[in-house]
């Protein structure tokens, strides 16, 4: 089993990097095959519970109220109808319901309803996420107190190139609350986008933030950025697609344990191009023909993927994985340089 590393450099990342693609991509399919089983992806279906006129001005979002990106604006979402939803999406397969708010952080006003709605999807049976900005700690223990399961919260890039992308909050205030996150024991989901103009070694620096922090987040979710027309980043250059992959396979390698994300932007990626991702390491999706403003992969397209992949939604963590998953006969990476 991997040793879990807080204390990776730099240099030790871009050598990661650096890596030639298949032997990059073959340390990474070997740690994950120590943890998880290779043919299972977790599942996530998500909803905006509050959408549009959000105060903060990230670069990227089409509901920023600083740009405007044509979106309908709504006030939060009704507990019944959010009930309503989450039924649909187990009904579907999703096993994980994320909702989603543009605010800052949650009003005093609004917050007991959001607390109506962890204990309601609880109740159907659902894992429960929810992502609403910056949280105190009373705010985070009372979620505790609700049975919330995981918290997402980005830190979306280096802390270098944050600065060049949100001007309404800092890097410090996003660890701040994942520091709060997981003092309530609520797990955490934190990951990033790429394809926001960022250089390599902005993703190194990001991906190096995340797996130094004190604990893995449970889930990293890796965004490929959906161009908003209206955004500053609306004309942003594409990622290379291979690069892409690469940072899956360094958040593979460097967090061994967790669930890491193919999240927004998989419309933009063929079937060929998601089936290496999964080979890299990633191990969730979300599941669903809508993200939270912007669409996805249509279900049926997205289950049709899976039968060709042999791929099977994840129904639990699994604790122990088979002998015969583990390749038995090689010296990978890790083993030699973090043991
Ligand atoms: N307002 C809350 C916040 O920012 O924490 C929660 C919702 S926010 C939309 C959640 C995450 O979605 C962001 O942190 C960002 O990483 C991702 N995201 C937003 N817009 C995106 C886009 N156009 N393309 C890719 N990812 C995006
Ligand atoms: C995350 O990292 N990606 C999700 C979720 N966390 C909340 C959001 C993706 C949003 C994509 C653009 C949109 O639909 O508005
Ligand atoms: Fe608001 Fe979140 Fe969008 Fe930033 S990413 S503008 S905080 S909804």
């Amino acid at each position: 089993m991997s040793r879990v590393r807080h204390d990776w450099s730099f240099e030790e990342v871009q050598s990661l990097f650096d890596l030639p693609f298949n032997e990059l991509l073959f340390q990474a399919q070997s740690i994950h095959r120590q943890h998880f089983d290779p043919n299972e992806v977790q599942v996530s279906t998500l909803l905006s519970i509050k959408t549009g006129a959000c105060p903060e001005d990230c670069q990227y979002c089409s509901q920023s109220g600083h740009y405007n990106t044509d979106l309908e604006k709504e006030k939060l979402m009704e507990v019944e109808k959010v009930l309503h939803e989450a039924q649909k999406a187990k009904a579907n397969g999703a096993s994980r319901f994320c909702m989603g708010a543009a605010w800052k952080h949650p009003s005093a006003k609004d917050f007991p309803h959001v607390l109506a709605m962890v204990k309601g999807v609880k109740e159907l049976g659902l894992e429960t996420c929810m992502t609403l900005g910056a949280l105190s700690e009373e705010q985070t223990q009372a979620l505790a107190e609700a049975g919330l399961d995981y918290y997402n919260h980005n830190i979306d890039t280096s802390r270098e190139y944050y600065k060049k992308i949100i001007s309404t909050r800092s890097f410090d205030d996003r660890l701040n609350t994942l520091s709060h996150v997981r003092d309530a024991g609520i797990k955490v989901c934190s990951g990033g986008i790429v394809g926001m103009g960022e250089q390599a070694e902005d993703r190194i620096a990001f991906l190096r933030e995340l797996a130094n922090l004190p604990e893995h987040p449970d889930s990293v979710p890796i965004n490929n950025l959906v161009k908003i027309k209206g955004t500053p980043l609306e004309n942003a250059e594409d990622i290379e697609p291979f690069d892409f992959i690469r940072m899956v396979a360094v958040a593979r390698i460097l967090m061994p344990y967790s669930h890491v994300r193919l999240s927004a932007g998989r419309e933009a990626m063929n079937e060929q191009m998601q089936a290496l991702c999964f080979f890299a390491g990633a191990n969730s999706i979300f599941y669903g023909e809508r993200l939270l403003t912007t669409s996805n992969p249509l279900e049926n397209e997205d289950m049709a993927l899976f039968a060709k992949l042999g791929i099977r939604p994840e129904e639990k963590n699994l604790e122990q994985v088979p002998a015969e998953n583990l390749f038995q006969h090689t010296q990978p990476y890790y083993d030699a340089n973090s043991q």
